[in-house]
């Protein structure tokens, strides 16, 4: 059987770990796109060469031309500029959604069948630029966030319980960063509920307010450390996650920006929420029941999410 073939879009922080993984993890063949080939070639060659000690087999390669991803059967997007100095939300949006024209051009033109999945910020708008843009389906289409805060949340969940972070679950869903919505009633320790947690005197409804409040702002703290650039090892894990569910068509329910097509009430954007990933992309959208104090969080999220495509749009771009 062929191995896979794997596109990443972008060859920056987050495009070099996922290159690694993908080696490590032997899902298959790499080609990395950049609009500075050399720098991707440069990281595959760099991967590669770790392969013998490894023990993967993957080709890699770097290029500065879309024909390379011709056929590709997952497809990571990274590419975009990082929010500088003296720029406003308008100016990335107005340069990213740029970028997201030329990806999606490429896409549309040597790897329709391909499954998407983008990682650029803003990334609920992002996402969805991508899947108007190339016309791709919405199933097949789709935006990584949830997994990265949600796996912020169950480490910090994880820290406060002193239990291994394979124990804890925890379920977000909203957009990405600081409008996320997690719904602690659905997060547990092997099964049981943090507000139980709580009843049990393990933690206290305040240390759980605060880690809901670091996860919304994991991506700030990160950014704040690092000085330059944002976080990319744990975003690079996360997105892999969910390639593999699709890749080995694992059907794993996993928090993913999608477009919604009347669930949940909502239509024509893209947010995230649980989902069902196998080989036929997204396979179900799962709708949760709310409390009327989650159904306002989720609500003021989505608002958010509408008003940033809304500027969108305006931009004319
Ligand atoms: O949860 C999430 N979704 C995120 C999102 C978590 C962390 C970071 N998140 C966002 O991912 C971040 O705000 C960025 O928008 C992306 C990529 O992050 P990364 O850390 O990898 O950024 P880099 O290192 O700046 O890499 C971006 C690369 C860089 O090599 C550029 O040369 C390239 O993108 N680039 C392009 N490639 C192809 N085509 C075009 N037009 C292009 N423009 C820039």
């Amino acid at each position: 059987m062929a191995r896979n073939k794997i596109a990443l879009i972008g060859a920056g922080n987050i495009g070099g770990t996922l290159a690694h993984l993908i080696g490590l993890k032997e899902l298959g063949d790499v080609v990395m796109f950049d609009v500075f080939p050399g720098v991707a070639a440069g990281k595959a060659l760099d991967i590669m060469q770790s392969g013998p000690v490894d023990g993967f087999d993957a080709a890699m390669a770097g290029t500065g031309d879309y024909a390379a991803i011709k056929g590709a059967d997952v497809i990571i997007v990274t590419a975009g500029f990082p929010r500088m100095p003296g720029m406003s939300r308008d100016d990335l949006l107005t340069k990213n959604a740029g970028v997201m024209g030329q990806v999606a051009e490429g896409i549309k033109t040597y790897a329709p069948d391909a499954f998407v999945i983008c990682i650029t910020n803003p990334l609920d708008v992002m996402v969805w630029a991508l899947q108007q843009k190339s016309g791709l389906p919405a199933n097949k289409v789709v935006g990584m966030a949830g997994v990265l805060d949600s796996s912020r949340f169950r480490l910090f969940l994880a820290q406060e319980f002193n239990v291994s972070v394979e124990d804890v679950t925890a379920f977000v869903l909203g957009g990405h960063g600081d409008t996320m919505v997690p719904l602690t009633r659905y997060s547990t320790v092997a099964g049981i509920p943090v507000p139980d947690l709580i009843k049990m005197g393990w933690t206290t409804q305040e240390k759980i307010d605060a880690i809901v409040n670091r996860t919304a702002n994991g991506g700030g703290e990160i950014v704040k450390l690092l000085e330059k650039g944002s976080a990319f090892y744990a975003p690079a894990a996360s997105a892999i996650a969910m390639a593999e569910a699709y890749l080995k068509d694992k059907k794993r329910v996993l928090p993913c920006a999608v477009m919604l097509n009347g669930e949940y009430g909502l239509s024509d954007f893209y947010v995230g929420v649980p989902v069902v990933i196998g080989a036929g992309g997204v396979e179900k959208i799962v709708e949760v029941q709310f409390t009327p104090e989650e159904k306002a969080a989720f609500d003021k999220s989505c608002d958010a999410v509408k008003k940033l495509i809304e500027d969108f749009k305006k931009l004319g771009v």
